[in-house]
């Protein structure tokens, strides 16, 4: 097989056993790697019903057929486990060494099953596996621990690890890498921290099988050099992903309060241009010419790496509008290893549910001290206070009663990216239908609506153009494993990843093949929420009940009055369906499931819900 080392590393933790298990071509054909591998492992191996914070549940580090190998931005990882947060499959993809280095190890994939019985770091060296004991660096933060570890194995070890966030379960933890690197947005750190593992190291010195390794390196070579040029003429890495924050507040599609309003005049102070001449360094990914990690220093001086998302739901959303203040929270949040998105909507929800009656407490938008003493407090489940933050807002809001729900801002658990959708359908009909629950990472439909489509519309083509990302970005991108920034952001065309998973595996792929496997992903996600939840519902692919309220809308600005409607976007919701192929709960019928190749894992499904 070329392409795929052909290699599992399979790892349990209770036992501290170690096996290397082999798959198929077919195997690989069907699945190909990252999301893909990930989905196909957790829905063969973990029972629905499961605590995913049990020692049942099992961490999936996966990697792709070009991960490791020279060209654009193939520094990437998928982790993936049945969600906390969520309660079904849930994944992140993060920048990490761990890319090349598994791979140099022989593994395309590593399954972490069980539980320590004290805290652990797994080294994997090549052929040997480590279970070592991690009393020293348990309890320290992922800055300290990365430093640790960089000591002790080298600045090239690819590291995995997690904060107090992760030790402390806090349902959205996240896993850290390098230095300003974290993903598993829906609580992988957490799953790391319920099996008692602070940290993976991986070292490897073996050849990853190429097909074309020639071809591949002479291409890789030039196209490294491309992608640094393109991303010099546009200028895009001078402000990276916070350029958009200016933008989203022009046409209304900020996140302020708790996503009560949509654009600030204060915005500008956190805006990229503002970010740009604060830089202190820039970071990012291995394999990396277009690196776009900003860092700035925070209010207490630490170096803080800040992206669109995390400015926006740190800052604008929470009515902190002081860059430093802003850099703080995402320097804690960096540190507690808590992902940054989930952390500032659980606490606009907070201070929403608090200025709203619902609960009694001491919070107000705006006010920066004190949301960094509550972040403190959710990592590490301190008091009541503490406890209810580490659920997320969905679980709070459950508990505080009042109609909270509606103001909650997730989708199946899962906060939302920083795109205000209150009037801005296609969107929040991206967001709806994310597989993992709410996440731009699916389809970032944003910008085609607000430039090439009325905002007005619920029509058929915005659920099109959601099923076009979804499959670019939810599948192409997150099985192949790589970053999706040099075609999002410069344009850098989409045939260059069959072009390179050709030449690793010797196959002959079009674009075509992808869409076929992203539908086979998209699918099994479903099939892994209907084990879950098998009374699910098209209200599970609906976003926040307070988008839809006509007391809710912006009284000035250009969207002035306006708001989502409920039957609209229903309707826009039954496109989606009818488009994909869905029955009336969105769920894929067994003819679908059929032509997708996953018939059996359907028949598999139907022992909890029906299918049509
Ligand atoms: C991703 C999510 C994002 S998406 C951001 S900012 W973004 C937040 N970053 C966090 C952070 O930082 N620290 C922290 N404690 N929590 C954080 N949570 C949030 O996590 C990230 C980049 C970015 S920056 C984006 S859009 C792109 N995302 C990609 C993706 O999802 N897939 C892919 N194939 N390529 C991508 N390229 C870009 O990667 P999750 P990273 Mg992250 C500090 O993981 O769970 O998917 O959530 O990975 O290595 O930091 O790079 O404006
Ligand atoms: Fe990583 Fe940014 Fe480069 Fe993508 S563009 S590989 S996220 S540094």
């Amino acid at each position: 097989m070329k392409g795929w080392t052909g290699n599992i590393l399979r790892v349990n933790l209770s036992d501290k056993t170690w096996k290397k298990e082999s798959f198929s071509e077919e195997f690989a054909r069907t699945w190909v790697g990252g999301r893909g591998f990930a989905v196909k492992i957790l829905f063969d191996e973990l029972k629905p019903g499961i605590d995913p914070l049990g020692p049942e549940n099992k961490l999936v580090v996966a990697l792709g057929p070009i991960s490791g190998i020279p060209a654009p931005n193939t520094g990437k990882c998928v982790v993936a486990a049945k969600s906390p947060l969520t309660g079904f499959y849930g994944d992140g993809n993060l920048g990490t060494r761990v890319s090349d280095q598994l791979r140099k190890a022989g593994y395309d994939a590593m399954i972490i099953e069980g539980k320590a019985e004290k805290p652990m770091l797994l080294n994997i060296d090549d052929d040997k596996v480590e279970f070592l004991g991690a009393e020293e660096i348990w309890g320290k933060g992922t800055y300290a621990c990365n430093e640790w570890i960089y000591g002790k194995y080298g600045k090239n070890a690819g590291v995995l690890n997690i904060g107090l966030g992760g030790e402390n379960m806090v349902r959205y933890a996240v896993i850290r890498s390098m230095e300003g690197r974290a993903g598993g947005r829906p609580g992988m750190g957490a799953v790391m921290g319920s099996k008692l593992l602070k940290a993976i190291v991986v070292k490897g010195t073996k050849p990853i099988p190429q097909a074309d390794p020639d071809e591949l390196k002479k291409i890789g070579i030039g196209d490294l050099k491309e992608v640094h040029q393109l991303d010099r003429k546009s200028g895009w890495s001078r402000q990276s992903t916070t350029g958009v924050l200016a933008w989203c507040n022009e046409v209304a599609g900020l996140p302020v309060e708790n996503f009560r309003k949509t654009s600030h005049p204060d915005a500008w102070k956190i805006d990229g241009e503002r970010l740009d001449k604060a830089r202190v360094a820039t970071y990012g990914c291995p394999s990396c010419t277009m690196k776009c990690g900003i860092t700035i220093h925070d209010k207490e001086k630490h170096e803080s790496e800040l992206d669109y998302e995390n400015v926006a739901l740190l800052g604008s959303n929470l009515n902190i509008f002081e860059l430093d203040q802003v850099g703080s929270l995402n320097y804690l949040c960096d540190e507690y290893g808590l992902d940054t998105m989930s952390a500032g909507c659980t606490l606009s929800f907070y201070a929403d549910a608090i200025a709203r009656g619902a609960v009694e407490g001491s919070f107000k938008f705006g006010d920066a001290e004190r949301a960094k003493e509550l972040l403190g407090l959710a990592a590490r489940r301190e008091g009541k206070v503490g406890n209810l933050l580490a659920e997320g807002s969905l679980r709070m809001a459950k508990e505080f009663g009042h109609n909270s729900e509606a103001y909650a801002m997730q989708v199946k658990g899962l906060e939302l990216a920083a795109y205000n959708c209150k009037f801005i359908p296609g969107q929040a009909l991206s967001f709806g239908v994310a597989a993992i629950g709410a996440h731009h990472r699916e389809a970032w439909i944003i910008t085609f609506e607000l430039k090439n489509s009325t905002r007005e519309s619920y029509g058929p083509e915005k659920a099109a153009k959601v099923i076009e990302l979804q499959r670019i970005r939810g599948g192409m991108f997150e099985s192949l494993v790589a970053c999706r920034f040099p075609w999002i952001e410069l344009g850098w065309k989409l045939d260059n990843y069959p072009k390179y998973f050709n030449l690793a595996t010797g196959l002959n792929w079009t674009l075509d093949d992808m869409w076929q496997l992203a539908d086979r992903i998209y699918g099994m996600i479903k099939l892994h929420y209907i084990r879950e939840f098998p009374e699910a519902t098209r209200k599970g692919d609906y976003p926040p009940g307070v988008w839809f309220d006509p007391a809710n809308a912006d009284t000035e600005g250009p969207i002035a009055g306006k708001h989502l409607e409920t039957e609209k976007y229903d309707q826009l919701l039954q496109h989606y369906y009818d488009q994909r192929g869905y029955d009336q709960r969105g769920i894929p019928t067994r003819e679908l499931l059929a032509k997708l190749g996953i018939a059996k894992e359907g028949a598999e499904a139907e022992k909890y819900a029906k299918l049509n």
